[in-house]
């Protein structure tokens, strides 16, 4: 089985420029200075390549609403969305830490497709190690003549650095990242204009995830075509799974596109621990629906978790089991979502707290049969359309789905006057 992001991970020590050189590595930088940047953009265009950040949105049709040609407008930037803080993901961080360099060739080349000027890794705070790395990276690529002016002597120049966010979950919403790289508030841009367009400072800008630029450099070395074989389905390539929960051993893996989530926890993650059984999945991140046992062997790739009523998000699945209580659960998500809020929008700011506040009730056993109706509602007030951007939408889903699945539990806790776990 071919894994091509992780084979050269090594969080002990990451390969230095001349360790991934030795490897191969920057070749694909290389290749692509000898192609025009449309061309790159064909191949990624090709390789059915869709963002790894959570909503799977086409790389290389988000890199063909960039202008190109004289007349584009400079500098064109390229950002990392490297602001990894969706509860339960942590593949960007084996990414991060664990082979910089494959990044950092991921990001020229993207920005070499765009003609990009200049570029940002954005990175979370709390991923200080990442941090160390990635300077040090960067500087052994301005010195390798990978970044700077005249790059390899294509007469094509790119800046790289590193910017480190202050904390905050609304910093990986694209648009909100940018107005931080400008030194504003973190909060959501109206879209359209679409970054492609008008982006950092008003300038074209791409934002891609990490995982989605480390594809890159294997697309351009190895073709389209190997990339979507590399999948089992029609999503392509690989991708960096994770399961979190109370499973024997707990991590992340790069498999095909489109394994099962039974494959996965059963076989990746061990099943679950002595005494404990499934009683809810989360596919992606926090910011998804709930899947149930009834979904074990759904595949997991963009479609097929949609078709399965959730989204796949970033793939880092949290398992929820038999002795957790599905309201603390949800209550313990809708915290983090009311204080991750930004406070632009209304519904979302004050939205969440209620939401959080009756979950805290029914939890507490102060709860009202008629809570269930309000909880709905919110669901709906915050859901997709009615907010400035994905958050509050995303925060609605385990919501909903819980009301769904576990309604029983919801119901009992009121009927019984507090928590039956
Ligand atoms: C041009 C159009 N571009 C969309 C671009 C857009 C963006 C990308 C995705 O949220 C999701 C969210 C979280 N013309 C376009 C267009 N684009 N339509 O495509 O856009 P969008 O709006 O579908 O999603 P989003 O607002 O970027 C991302 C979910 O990810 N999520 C959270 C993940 C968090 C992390 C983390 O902590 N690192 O990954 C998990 O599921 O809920 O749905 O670039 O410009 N017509």
């Amino acid at each position: 089985m071919e894994k091509p992001l992780t084979q050269h991970i090594n969080l002990q020590q990451p390969l230095s420029l001349k360790e991934y050189e030795a490897k191969g590595g920057y070749s694909a930088v290389r290749k692509a200075l000898k192609m025009t940047p449309q061309e790159v953009q064909k191949m990624v265009q090709e390789s059915n390549l869709k963002g790894r950040g959570g909503a799977g949105f086409n790389t290389g049709m988000k890199w063909s609403f960039v202008p190109m040609g004289e007349n584009a407008p400079h500098p064109k930037y390229l950002v990392a969305n490297a602001d990894e803080m969706e509860p339960g993901t942590f593949k960007d961080r084996l990414l991060l830490e664990g082979h910089p360099h494959q990044l950092i060739e991921g990001m020229i080349v993207a920005a070499y497709a765009i003609q990009a000027d200049i570029s940002y890794v954005f990175l979370r705070w709390a991923y200080k190690k990442a941090a160390a790395l990635i300077r040090k990276s960067i500087a052994e690529a301005y010195e390798a003549g990978y970044l700077g002016n005249d790059i390899l002597g294509s007469g094509w120049s790119l800046q790289m650095h590193l910017h480190t966010g202050v904390g905050r979950y609304m910093c990986g919403e694209e648009t909100a990242l940018l107005n931080a790289l400008e030194g504003k508030r973190a909060t959501p841009r109206a879209k359209p204009p679409f970054p492609q367009i008008s982006g950092l400072f008003g300038k074209p800008t791409i934002v891609n995830n990490v995982e989605t630029f480390c594809c890159i450099p294997h697309i351009v070395n190895n073709g389209a075509d190997w990339f979507k074989g590399l999948s089992k389905s029609e999503d392509a390539g690989t991708k960096i799974y994770g399961v979190s929960g109370k499973v024997n051993r707990p991590g992340a893996w790069e498999l095909p596109m489109g394994v099962t989530v039974r494959e996965l926890i059963e076989e990746h993650a061990g099943g679950m621990k002595n005494g404990y059984k499934i009683r809810g999945i989360l596919p992606g991140g926090a910011s998804t629906d709930f899947l149930t046992v009834d979904h074990l062997d759904v595949k997991m790739d963009f479609k097929s978790v949609a078709a399965a009523g959730s989204r796949m998000g970033t793939g880092t699945m949290i398992v929820m089991d038999d002795a957790t209580c599905p309201v603390g659960f949800v209550h313990n998500l809708q915290h983090f979502f009311a204080q991750e809020s930004c406070g632009w929008c209304t519904p979302c700011r004050e939205g969440l707290p209620w939401v959080e506040r009756i979950l805290l009730s029914i939890e507490k056993g102060e709860g009202r049969t008629e809570d269930l109706e309000l909880l709905q509602m919110h669901a709906q007030f915050l859901g997709p359309g009615n907010t400035f951007c994905a958050l509050a939408p995303g925060a609605m889903e385990p919501l909903q789905s819980a009301l769904k699945y576990f309604r029983d539990d919801f119901e009992r806790h009121i009927h019984q006057k507090g928590c039956p776990y």
